[in-house]
């Protein structure tokens, strides 16, 4: 592929922005070479500013599950735009917005809006300190919650991608209250339970982790966490940034059957716009300011036309469900023929798959935790990113990011991914 505009463009861009982007994923760091400075999307499909057409597998990391410029939210954002973009003053959209999301997913009374998944998390774990009077709250390795300070501790996506295991300007006041243990290992769990008893809020979980590849809950895993909370009186805060309205219209809850106390929300609910979202039962969400004092603001939180792209698209989603269906359909096949392609070359990997995320590891060994998940052969996953990105196929560009794929893909889109994975030479 000629990249020569993105490679003027990511020198220019270092000169004025840390690393070139703003957002550390996007820089290719992991996998090595240029990070392709993308000028339009329709569809399923990207173009960079050399004019080189990719297949999306990033759909934006989970919003664009539509397809990019899906022209309903296109024209919805067109027509509200021109009554202006944003007011500092609730709007009947904000109401619209979480009576719809309260429709959709089960045990949420009410909901705030705000600006990012971070956002999100971070007001729920405050949330649930000021709930319950306790300050330490558990996460997982490899689990991301977002880039807030109490998160940064053993996390997934681009902090593993850097590999950075502690992040400078992070305190250890902050650090102390958080504890982190492997995901699926139930035995941890209760170990630390056990040894802050009394001194736990939460238990933030993404019930289906994206950020280290996508790996699944094992059998009982999450329902033990829900049981430690109810005997424990921790809350149980699913983090669906990544799971909500892609797994199914009321998320992991629904397609898992299991209750969280608090959720949060990001992605997919802007429609590729700033939105993020928390929610949970009445008695709890009633301690968020000004109904209660647990402080939580936002210049933007609510903007109407974040709104305005995140109701269209939840809309369509509500109202078109077997879009779920089709989703997990395309990445069933799209594994089937990967698993194909891949098995005949001779060397170990494994395929995660989740409904419509899913993630390829080079590695001879299950992928259940982040050890597992950090242990696969990064310069493999770094040939077959580039074999498959030359060959317009455009994936995570990091082992530690689940794929992510939108309604607009084609079987003829899959085939060519297909096509392109038979042809990757380790080499
Ligand atoms: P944001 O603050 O980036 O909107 O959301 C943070 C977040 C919270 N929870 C989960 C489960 C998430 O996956 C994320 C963000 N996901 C990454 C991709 N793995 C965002 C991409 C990026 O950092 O640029």
């Amino acid at each position: 592929m000629e990249t020569t505009l993105s490679e003027q463009l990511f020198a220019r861009a270092r000169r004025s922005i840390p690393g070139g982007v703003n957002s550390p994923v996007r820089a290719f760091k992991s996998v090595g070479g240029t990070p392709l400075f993308i000028s339009r999307a329709k569809g399923a499909y990207l173009y960079d500013a050399d004019g080189n057409k990719y297949i999306d597998y990033i759909a934006s990391w989970g919003p664009m599950i539509l397809g990019h410029a899906y022209e309903p939210v296109i024209q919805a954002i067109r027509d509200r735009v021109a009554n202006s973009t944003s007011y500092g003053a609730p709007t009947e959209l904000e109401v619209e917005m979480a009576e719809l999301i309260i429709s959709m997913v089960p045990h949420v009374d009410l909901i705030r809006m705000v600006s990012s998944g971070t956002e999100a998390c971070m007001s729920a774990i405050r949330l649930a300190r000021g709930f319950t009077g306790k300050n330490k709250f558990i996460k997982f390795e490899g689990h991301y919650h977002g880039h807030a300070d109490a998160f940064l501790v053993k996390a997934g996506s681009g902090v593993a991608t850097l590999d950075i295991q502690t992040v400078p300007g992070i305190t250890a006041g902050v650090a102390q209250d958080t504890l982190t243990c492997p995901f699926n290992d139930p035995e941890a769990v209760t170990r630390l339970v056990k040894q802050h008893r009394g001194n736990i809020a939460a238990i933030i979980v993404e019930p289906v982790a994206g950020n280290m590849g996508c790996v699944l809950p094992e059998k009982g895993f999450l329902e033990e966490l829900r049981s430690l909370c109810d005997t424990e009186n921790m809350l149980l805060i699913f983090d669906e940034v990544m799971t909500g309205f892609r797994l199914a219209p009321g998320g992991a809850q629904e397609k898992l059957g299991i209750r969280a106390d608090l959720v949060t929300y990001g992605k997919v609910i802007g429609g590729g716009m700033p939105v993020g979202a928390f929610g949970g039962r009445r008695e709890i969400m009633e301690h968020i300011a000004p109904a209660g004092k647990v402080y939580q603001a936002g210049t933007l939180s609510g903007n109407p036309i974040a709104m305005i792209a995140g109701l269209t698209t939840l809309k369509v989603l509500k109202g078109n469900p077997k879009i779920f269906a089709e989703l997990e359909q395309k990445t069933t096949y799209l594994k089937e023929g990967l698993q194909k392609a891949l098995q005949q070359k001779g060397f170990p990997f494994v395929i995660n798959q989740y409904a419509s995320m899913i993630s390829v590891h080079f590695c001879d060994h299950p992928v259940k935790d982040f050890a597992t998940a950090s242990d696969g052969n990064t310069d493999q996953f770094k040939k077959f990113f580039h074999s498959l990105l030359d060959q317009g196929i455009y994936l995570p560009p990091s082992p530690f990011e689940s794929w992510f794929l939108n309604n607009a893909l084609s079987f003829r889109d899959l085939d060519e991914t297909i096509e392109a994975a038979e042809s990757f030479v380790d080499s």
